[in-house]
């Protein structure tokens, strides 16, 4: 048998191919060289930089996905989960703006979009020079988008926008909207529409006081009577498949990102442990504190061989929904768990910004509720096993 590696207790770096291991790998490089200088700062003071777009774009981060010809990389799932990971092992916030753009936005575009579409929106989203929202939540419809109120009504021209959607990521820096709605000349359907700023009417004011994800923006996306062209139909999505097929790439990703904020969190307390002397000797000395350690490395190591495991599904094209709904709630259970402990077991200084598990604590309890929160994800797998829906 060989030596246990305790950072990488089932090898899952030596599971991956040369390509993945190379793309996250600069991604960690680029996160903790452009983003984690920058984060305690920013999170302290909800400053956004819209350069990271920018930055993140010229790293090949956004719409990793996609196919070169429209600025993408061309990788696979299991690549895009791995960038998620590098990125969200500095900050939530970072991860959601870097998931929002690529499988919220330019996923839509690329795969219900017409060609027309693809050709405006893809390079300039892929390098970071416009950026992306998805406009899908409402104030009375959040776990239930399908009670959603924004309509489309047909014009001569086009269409008129009247909703308001809210909790929407990116949505006050936003040069692009992917928004749903009830389309009245499609029979009520929920249909998508690539929206621009500076649109008659519409208007994206910034959420304000938030607690947690302080280093992403948040706002709405109020539409008064917005006239859409013709050509901001997105014309190959129907109904909540639409939407929730943009949902099974992002929550994949969310599975992969928090377990890298989880990591982070397991290894500073590994860390505090270590260095921090209490009755005469090192915390990490003590039953309790390995205890709460082996089950932090055991989550982990777990969640990221469930993680891999549907990446592969997801690259080979045999992933249920379902798959994404189990490691999405367990992986961000376990990680705001994780980092829960990770903060007691900092005492007193886990409270402090400089030990940074405290925001990860709290960006995790953002990243549990959106993208469908933790019961939700269990309905939909009750649902799987029963065959009675237990929503309504
Ligand atoms: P239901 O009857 O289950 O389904 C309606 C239609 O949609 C299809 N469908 C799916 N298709 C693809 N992938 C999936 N995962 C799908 N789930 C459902 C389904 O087959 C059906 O198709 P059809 O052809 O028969 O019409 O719909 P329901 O209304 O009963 O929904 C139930 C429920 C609760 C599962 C669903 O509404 C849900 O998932 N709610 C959670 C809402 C949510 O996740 N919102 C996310 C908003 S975006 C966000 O949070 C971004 S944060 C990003 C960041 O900052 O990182
Ligand atoms: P509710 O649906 O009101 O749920 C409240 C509670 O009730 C939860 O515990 C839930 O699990 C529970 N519950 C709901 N229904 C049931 C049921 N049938 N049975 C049992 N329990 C139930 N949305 C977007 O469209 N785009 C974005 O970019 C986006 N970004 C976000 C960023 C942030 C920082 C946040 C906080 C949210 C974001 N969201 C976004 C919205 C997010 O997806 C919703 O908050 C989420 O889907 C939950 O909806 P809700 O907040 O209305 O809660």
């Amino acid at each position: 048998l060989s030596a246990f590696v305790w950072e990488d207790p089932l090898l899952l770096d030596a599971s991956l191919g040369e390509e993945e291991q190379l793309l996250a790998g600069s991604a960690r490089r680029f996160a903790q060289e452009v983003l984690q200088p920058r984060v305690i700062e920013a999170y302290a003071q909800e400053t956004i930089d819209t350069g990271i777009f920018r930055d993140m774009g010229q790293m090949g981060l956004l719409g990793a996905t996609i196919a070169p010809e429209y600025g993408g990389l061309g990788a696979g799932y299991v690549s895009y989960g791995l960038i998620a990971r590098e990125i969200e092992r500095v900050d939530s916030g970072y991860r959601s703006m870097m998931s929002v753009q690529s499988s919220l936005v330019m996923y839509p575009i690329y795969a219900y979009g017409s060609e027309a579409q693809r050709q405006k929106y893809l390079p300039k989203l892929a390098s970071g020079d416009w950026i992306g929202c998805f406009g899908l939540t409402e104030p009375e419809a959040g776990s239930d988008p399908g009670a959603m109120k924004t309509r489309a009504a047909k014009t001569a021209s086009g269409y008129r926008l009247t909703g308001a959607k809210t909790w929407i990521t990116n949505s006050p820096i936003a040069d692009v909207m992917i928004v749903w709605a009830k389309s009245e000349a499609h029979g009520g359907k929920i249909r998508g529409f690539i929206l621009e700023r500076g649109l008659k009417g519409l208007s994206t004011p910034k959420i304000e006081g938030k607690l947690s994800l302080r280093a992403s923006v948040t706002g709405e996306i109020v539409m008064d009577n917005v006239d859409l062209p013709e050509d901001a139909l997105l014309p190959d999505a129907q109904g909540l498949k639409g939407p929730f097929g943009c949902l099974n790439r992002a929550r994949f990703g969310i599975a992969w990102g928090v377990l890298g904020a989880a990591e982070f969190c397991w290894h500073a307390a590994r860390d505090y442990g270590l260095d921090r002397r209490q009755f005469g000797k090192p915390l990490a000395q003590t039953q309790l504190f390995q205890k709460k350690l082996a089950d932090m490395q055991t989550e982990i190591a777990l969640g990221t061989q469930a993680a891999l495991q549907v990446g592969r599904l997801m690259d080979s094209g045999t992933a249920a929904p379902e798959m994404i709904s189990l490691i999405k709630r367990n992986n961000c259970g376990k990680a705001l768990d994780i980092a829960r402990m990770a903060r007691d077991m900092h005492g007193g200084n886990g409270i402090s910004g400089g030990y940074q598990v405290m925001r990860h604590m709290a960006n995790l309890e953002t990243v549990n509720t959106y993208e469908g929160t933790h019961d939700v994800h269990a309905l939909i797998l009750g649902r799987a096993q029963t065959g009675l829906q237990a929503f309504v």
